[in-house]
């Protein structure tokens, strides 16, 4: 189902101050040049078959209409490209028709986009068709790439003459510090590559804000920000761009005080006209985390009350059985999954954050507020068992439908006992049919359940499982969606469009360096 708010005369509350405070903590970017480490041809234009060539040549070789030439960065970059192009044959006497694409992966390089047809726009795809009129050239290309595979097609040229590419080089650039991280050598090859990967994903994902994918939607949401957070604080230690971050959802909200689920930073920082009740509840968890990560009063002091606005809204939508009513429901995300009843996970995720609220509120030494958050949160936890706790088959039920999604989120926001957590787990762990988790966001969330529920072997073994079957498929940075069993699926009605470098793909460095081994010597 397409995720599509649009509000009309929608005009953001603005904080003059916060902004403020969210620009002074731009990061400084990091920059590398990169230039390929191989190259093809495609047999044609979308076929997969290809022949290898020889880097040293391309000096030498020409394209003629039709032709194409693939190169290999070797690893996912993000950043500018140059190239330097030049010809063969006669003075040129027509201008060169290129067809640039740039390709996360090798299968987005081979598809052909005229036959994308989804909701997202079809612009995400990072093509480019421009005409050379004077060769040689050096061209600098305006746009910020994310990318493995650059393919450069020759629509057409002249019978008098033939393009040559020169060389190409790639200018990286983003907010990740390499020299505070080790790679981690715990000599289990499959768990260092993960953990190698996981960083990668986020580092490309570090720029000027969080992005949540650098290829799309390169932009900051809030539900991708709380699980970059988490790996970042067991990695490049960038707390100054969290902070930033939750002063650029606190600085530009929803006309009544909401959080935005994305915000806007260029040209003028605004809040995008998309609420998500989950999304929002998670500001406060994000803002306490950073609290413990650094203990910033500062940051307490200006973004308290709007953690504490988030969670109050949210429970005026509790409806007659105590629970988070319909009309919010309909505004949870929780995971790409169309056939997904989130009723009971909308109400898990309120009763989560009421925790962290609560922490919120005793850390600024709140009592009444403190007190407040406590009874509404043992009043909604009674709620929530007696609406969805299954006595009879040990797992939540919401609205007729058993979904691991539900169990995860209702073990997180600790509405079981120790015991039922297991039993809804263990109910999770064997579901064969309903509703599948879609992405690794949900998949993190399901890995801190089992983990929750007492389960860690079966946490470590979907998390080899879920993120070493995309390594086997190919990924050199984490997926935005991914299902084994079904690898080319895709929310937007297309795989062309989906993000191969996503941040909420980011967190197995996470879940290993706090879970899955013991806390030694891989964080400077
Ligand atoms: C996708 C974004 C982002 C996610 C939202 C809900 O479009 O890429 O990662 O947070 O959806």
């Amino acid at each position: 189902m397409a995720l599509i708010s649009i509000i009309e005369d929608f005009h953001p509350l603005g904080n003059a101050k916060l902004l403020s405070r969210a620009e002074a903590l731009k990061p400084m970017l990091h920059h590398t040049i990169r230039e390929p480490i191989g190259g093809f041809r495609l047999k044609d234009r979308y076929s997969p078959e290809a022949s290898e060539i020889v880097l040293g040549q391309l000096p030498h070789m020409s394209m003629g209409k039709g032709e194409n030439l693939c190169l290999d960065f070797g690893e996912h970059l993000v950043g500018y490209l140059t190239l330097e192009l030049s010809y063969a044959g006669s003075h040129p006497d027509a201008p060169a028709f290129l067809k640039l694409k740039c390709a996360e992966t090798l299968r987005e390089l081979s598809e052909n986009s005229q036959e994308y047809d989804g909701w997202l726009s079809h612009s995400w795809i990072q093509e480019e068709y421009l005409h050379v009129d004077v060769l040689p050239c050096r061209l600098v290309l305006p746009r910020r790439y994310a990318f493995r595979y650059l393919k450069i097609t020759m629509m057409d040229t002249s019978p008098k003459y033939k393009l040559i590419v020169r060389h190409a080089e790639c200018r990286t650039e983003n907010a990740a510090d390499w020299s505070r991280v080790a790679p981690l050598r715990s000599g289990d090859e499959q768990l260092d590559r993960i953990h190698a990967v996981s960083l990668k994903t986020l580092a490309n994902c570090m720029q000027e804000e969080f992005e949540d994918g650098p290829k799309r939607d390169r932009r900051l949401w809030l539900g991708d920000l709380r699980l970059m957070a988490l790996t970042n604080a067991v990695s490049f230690r960038n707390f100054d761009l969290v902070k930033r971050c939750l002063y650029l959802f606190g600085g530009s909200r929803f006309p009544d005080g909401r959080v935005s689920a994305n915000v806007f930073t260029k040209p003028a920082v605004e809040a995008d006209d998309t609420y998500l009740f989950d999304y929002a509840l998670l500001y406060a968890v994000t803002l306490e985390e950073y609290l413990q990560d650094t203990g910033d009063n500062e940051a307490l002091d200006d973004l308290y009350d709007i953690a504490m606005q988030q969670v109050e809204y949210a429970l005026r939508t509790l409806d007659d059985t105590g629970c988070v009513g319909a009309a919010a429901v309909q505004d949870c995300f929780i995971d790409w999954c169309d056939a997904l009843d989130k009723t009971a996970c909308a109400t898990a995720v309120l009763l989560y954050a009421l925790r962290y609220a609560r922490r919120l509120a005793r850390r600024k030494n709140d009592w009444s507020q403190a007190n407040f958050l406590l009874q509404q949160h043992d009043a909604l936890r009674r709620a929530a068992m007696a609406r969805f706790w299954d006595e009879g088959q040990q797992c939540f039920v919401s609205n007729g439908q058993i979904s691991a999604a539900s169990q995860v989120w209702m073990t997180l926001a600790d509405a079981p006992s120790p015991q039922q957590s297991r039993a809804a787990m263990e109910k999770a762990a064997a579901l064969t049919d309903g509703p599948r988790m879609g992405t690794p966001y949900m998949h993190h969330y399901y890995i801190t359940a089992l983990l929750r529920a007492g389960m860690a072997a079966e946490a470590e073994a979907h998390l080899r499982h879920y993120w070493g079957t995309m390594l086997d498929a190919g990924a050199d940075t984490f997926w935005e969606c991914w299902d084994p069993e079904h690898p080319d699926a895709s929310p937007y009605g297309g795989s062309i469009v989906n993000s191969y470098c996503h941040a909420w793909s980011c967190t197995p460095a996470y879940l290993i360096e706090t879970h899955l081994r013991p806390k030694e010597d891989t964080i400077k």
